[in-house]
């Protein structure tokens, strides 16, 4: 089904309980789903961008104008706003609302809101006559959220590191490294510059449990998956940190609600939604995770060796972990998932962004560019290059550069397989940490439709390779995660495995398998690739 616009829906089938409806509220917009666990389909789909549905915030593809580049916040009343249109498009559209047994949402990771102690009050009066807008304007201690955008809190990042006993301790704590979008160094920076403020804060939420308390009408705890991505939780025994609570800021513990299992339920969706929308009463309302965990289940990765790689402007690799193992170079990231186990997420900067810088230097389309990639052979007889056109996430550089190693820049074929094998070559090494190997990847993104890429792919990680599509992977991730939880409520006995086979599956005839002599290949250049990298990171 294509969600491709902004506003649009579609009904399958208005009949049929069990129907779970998964809401993502994600920097952009905010979208639901509905999905019927009986048949393995979704029913309903819309979604809203902030930038239309509430246009009097100003944003700009849901961020407010900043004249400074490294600072990134939305309004929070936005996000509230919107949800009360997107309840009301659904009833309009007449989405089964009143058969809803559950409801469950994924937010953007990170983002922050902070609200006073009137909040308590607020949330449990709704009124269904008024609008939420109205009802929750003056809940908040600060207008707007820092989001995951936001790169303005380098120097607490550094205090919280420091306390921590620096990256490789920050990482094994907390899973990650501190990093500037993370919530812990982004509430030091607010209590650092705003402290009166901070004083009036009763309440921090990430962005995913302010709405699941919006949806509950009381505070909703954090979950362990977007918990994670705070540099607050101890990724171990997941609990709060108390190094890291402290290194953040005063009586922070008393300000956050949790963090529990994905799964728990809050309780009963608040009445307001019942009386103005038509929900059924009695649906549970599940805690929010982050929109990285609940796309892992959204994808189907909850079986060791799954992974997904994003081939976007940035390559991403995420993937799923049995066990609790972090980046001692503190480049990956670590999050619970909503089936209690792990995931890494790796992001890599120069992914479309480079085979773009490439293409283009040689004056190619992308035919011309894949049949480049057909003239080499694997391992491009020793030619490497370092793709390094931005800043590189992963590894670390700040200063950016394309290296070559045997390679001539005026070799348009060597350079269109040298950028691409870079890459795959890269996120193999960069992603040995996890200690998985990969039984099977899910290519997605713009890069994804490239054959010829996803064969390096193959050959490289030496594992199958599919499609699969994921639009709408994080608020289909959120429905799944919805019904898991009332079944587990309910004590209907029911794995992972059979809520989400039915609703992932990868596009039939997409599977590229890898060439075991390519593979070798690859195998046996490893450790050139990795001294190349070394020697060019000056390590
Ligand atoms: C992950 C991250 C982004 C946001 C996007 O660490 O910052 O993927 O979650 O919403």
């Amino acid at each position: 089904m294509s969600a491709k616009s902004n506003q649009q829906s579609t009904i399958k089938d208005q009949q049929s309980p069990p129907l779970f409806l998964g809401l993502d509220s994600s920097t952009q917009s905010l979208s639901a789903i509905i999905i019927d666990l009986s048949s393995g389909e979704v029913v309903y789909e819309a979604s809203l961008s902030f930038d239309q549905a509430a246009p009097h915030y100003g944003t700009q593809n849901g961020i407010l104008p900043n004249n400074n580049p490294l600072i990134v916040h939305s309004p929070p009343l936005m996000w509230v706003e919107t949800l009360d249109a997107l309840f009301a498009k659904m009833r309009a559209d007449g989405a089964p609302l009143s058969s809803l047994l559950a409801i469950a949402g994924s937010g953007q990771q990170h983002g922050s809101v902070y609200l006073t102690a009137a909040a308590d009050k607020a949330l449990a009066n709704l009124q269904g006559d008024g609008t939420l807008k109205d009802q929750l304007s003056g809940i908040f201690s600060r207008k707007t959220a820092p989001i995951w955008m936001d790169s303005s809190s380098s120097a607490e990042c550094a205090e919280i590191r420091d306390t921590l006993g620096g990256i490789e301790s920050t990482a094994k704590a907390t899973g990650s490294d501190a990093f500037e979008r993370f919530t812990g160094p982004q509430i030091r920076k607010f209590f650092k510059q705003e402290p009166a403020a901070y004083e009036q804060t009763r309440h921090i939420c990430l962005v995913s449990s302010f709405m699941a308390s919006v949806l509950s009408g009381r505070i909703a705890a954090i979950d362990h998956g977007d918990a994670s991505g705070m540099n607050l939780m101890d990724i171990s025994s997941r609990q709060w940190h108390r190094q890291a609570l402290d290194a953040t800021a005063p009586a922070l513990a008393n300000r956050l609600t949790g963090p529990v299992p994905s799964s728990q339920v809050i309780g009963s969706i608040s009445p307001y939604f019942a009386a103005k929308y038509g929900v059924n009463p009695a649906a549970l309302s599940v805690a929010w995770s982050g929109d990285n965990p609940c796309s892992l289940v959204g994808l189907g990765l909850i079986k060791e060796g799954m992974l997904a790689i994003s081939l976007g402007t940035s390559d991403t690799l995420f993937g799923y972990m049995k066990k609790c193992r972090t980046d001692a170079h503190g480049e990956g990231h670590v999050f619970v998932t909503p089936t209690g186990d792990y995931m890494s997420l790796i992001c890599f900067k120069n992914g479309s962004l480079a085979r773009e810088q490439v293409r283009a230097r040689y004056s190619m389309e992308w035919n011309a560019f894949n049949s480049a990639l057909a003239s080499t052979p694997p391992g491009n007889n020793g030619r490497l290059m370092l793709p390094w056109f931005d800043p590189e996430i992963v590894p670390r550089v700040s200063t950016p550069g394309v290296h070559r190693k045997n390679l001539d820049p005026a070799d348009a074929a060597g350079n269109c397989r040298a950028v691409v094998e870079a890459q795959m070559l890269s996120m193999r090494l960069h992603s040995q940490w996890m200690q998985v190997r990969p039984r099977s990847i899910y290519a997605t993104g713009g890069g994804s439709v490239n054959n010829a890429i996803l064969q390096i792919m193959a050959d490289v990680m030496n594992c199958s390779v599919m499609r699969i599509e994921v639009s709408k992977s994080a608020a289909l991730g959120a429905a799944l995660r919805a019904a898991h939880a009332w079944l587990q409520h309910t004590g209907v006995p029911k794995t992972w495995t059979g809520i989400v086979e039915p609703f992932t599956k990868p596009l039939g005839g997409s599977q590229i398998r890898p060439d075991k002599s390519a593979a070798q290949v690859y195998d046996a250049l490893i450790p050139a690739y990795l001294s190349f990298e070394r020697q060019s990171i000056g390590h």
